[in-house]
């Protein structure tokens, strides 16, 4: 049976529920050579979800039997320059600093695929984004919208890497679009400007060393290394992305429910250090922030506050150091030995 649906259907389909940027890829088996160097080097660090989803990550068919079309989708948070955060403040990195994204992908996924059952009733199709064991980073790369930079990020031309991804699998054939090449060409300028060295090899991260795992993904406590290191990442790091130059003169173009929210993009640590689970709930749930839970902003704070050497914090962090967490008390007391025995 012939499918009604064409890839400039999809396409018009997907701009009109609001995605930025859209491609097509011919579903099938990845290479495994870049996931199997990322587990075999450790560089999953403890995200062993990584490696036990190995066969769906590299297979669209086991998420969609008889898979035969990638559809990549990209979603800009790009937005005027904000101020930079002052001392005494925590950076959010930008992705963070609006709406929960994930909402907002959920929204328009199902508008999309809405339009496409409407088309074509016996279509099957399974969209995610980032949830799923799926490599969106590579299916945005194969379906033309940009390549993988030497930072590991997906990088589009019009909106460089300010965009987050997502992808529809669907049992339908639909003209593919030639993949992307690279273009970073002799640009190397990520590789020094991260703080931990987490590059372990041009596009390649080891998120054992990456502030972005330690200030989301980790639970518990963060080894003195890396602590020291965190200078004022609140939640994630866009170091490895400020400095390149393909997001330098790219105009603004953020979704509206990804714009930064009031007190979202630096906020200040005073606040952070008296949290308490309510305030919490009221500010962040329904943000991207929540993915580090309470104790995980406290102990960020804490970090940040600790590495900052000012002796001023020292009444708010020491009134962790009997905490129920963990991360909060070792974090208290590694920012308690910083800040000095006097203040
Ligand atoms: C696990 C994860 C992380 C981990 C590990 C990151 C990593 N590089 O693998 C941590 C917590 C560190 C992380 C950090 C961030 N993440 Co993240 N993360 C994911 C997640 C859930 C899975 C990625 C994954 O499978 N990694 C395992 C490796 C093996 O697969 P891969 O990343 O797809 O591909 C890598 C290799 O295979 C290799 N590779 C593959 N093909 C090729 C080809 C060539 C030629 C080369 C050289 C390399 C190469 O390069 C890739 C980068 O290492 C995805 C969502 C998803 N489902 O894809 C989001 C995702 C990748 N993250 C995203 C974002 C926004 C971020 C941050 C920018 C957040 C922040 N500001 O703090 C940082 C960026 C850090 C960085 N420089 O990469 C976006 C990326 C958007 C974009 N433009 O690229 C995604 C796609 C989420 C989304 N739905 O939008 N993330
Ligand atoms: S997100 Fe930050 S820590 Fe991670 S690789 Fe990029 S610059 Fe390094
Ligand atoms: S800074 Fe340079 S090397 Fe790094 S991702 Fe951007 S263009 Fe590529």
């Amino acid at each position: 049976m012939i499918s009604p649906l064409d890839s400039a259907f999809v396409k018009a389909a997907a701009l009109d529920v609001g995605f930025h940027e859209v491609g097509v890829a011919r579903a099938g088996p990845l290479d495994p050579g870049a996931l199997d160097r990322v587990l075999a080097e450790g560089w999953e660090a403890d995200m062993a979800w990584l490696g036990t989803q190995r066969a769906e990550r590299l297979d669209p068919a086991r998420l969609l039997p008889g898979a035969r079309t990638v559809v990549a989708l990209a979603l800009s948070y790009r937005d005027r320059e904000q101020p930079p955060q002052a001392p005494g403040e925590g950076e959010v990195a930008r992705y963070a600093r609006g709406r929960d994204y994930h909402a907002v992908m959920k929204r328009k996924l199902k508008g999309l695929v809405a339009a496409l059952s409407a088309r074509d009733p016996a279509a099957r199709c399974f969209a995610s984004s980032d949830l799923a064991p799926t490599m969106e980073k590579v299916w945005a790369e194969r379906a033309g919208l940009g390549w993988i930079g030497k930072n590991g990020c997906l990088i589009t031309p019009r909106h460089g890497s300010w965009v987050l991804l997502a992808t529809l699998l669907l049992d339908r054939e639909l003209e593919p679009d030639a993949s992307h090449p690279e273009r970073c060409g002799s640009c190397e300028a990520c590789l020094p400007a991260c703080p931990t060295g987490a590059i372990a090899v041009p596009g390649f991260v080891d998120s054992r060393r990456c502030l972005s795992f330690w200030t989301i993904e980790r639970r518990g406590a963060i080894p003195d290394q890396i602590s020291a290191r965190f200078g004022s990442h609140l939640f994630g790091c866009d170091d490895c992305q400020t400095c390149c130059p393909w997001n330098g003169a790219i105009e603004a173009g953020s979704d509206p429910e990804l714009l930064p929210r009031q007190g979202q993009s630096a906020i200040p640590l005073e606040g952070l250090l008296r949290l308490d689970p309510a305030e919490y709930a009221r500010r962040f749930n329904g943000t991207s922030l929540a993915r580090a839970r309470f104790d995980g902003l406290v102990r960020n704070a804490l970090l940040i506050a600790g590495g900052s050497g000012e002796a001023r914090w020292r009444p708010l962090v020491a009134a962790w150091l009997q905490s129920e967490h963990d991360g909060v008390r070792a974090a208290a007391a590694w920012a308690m030995a910083r800040l000095g025995e006097s203040g």
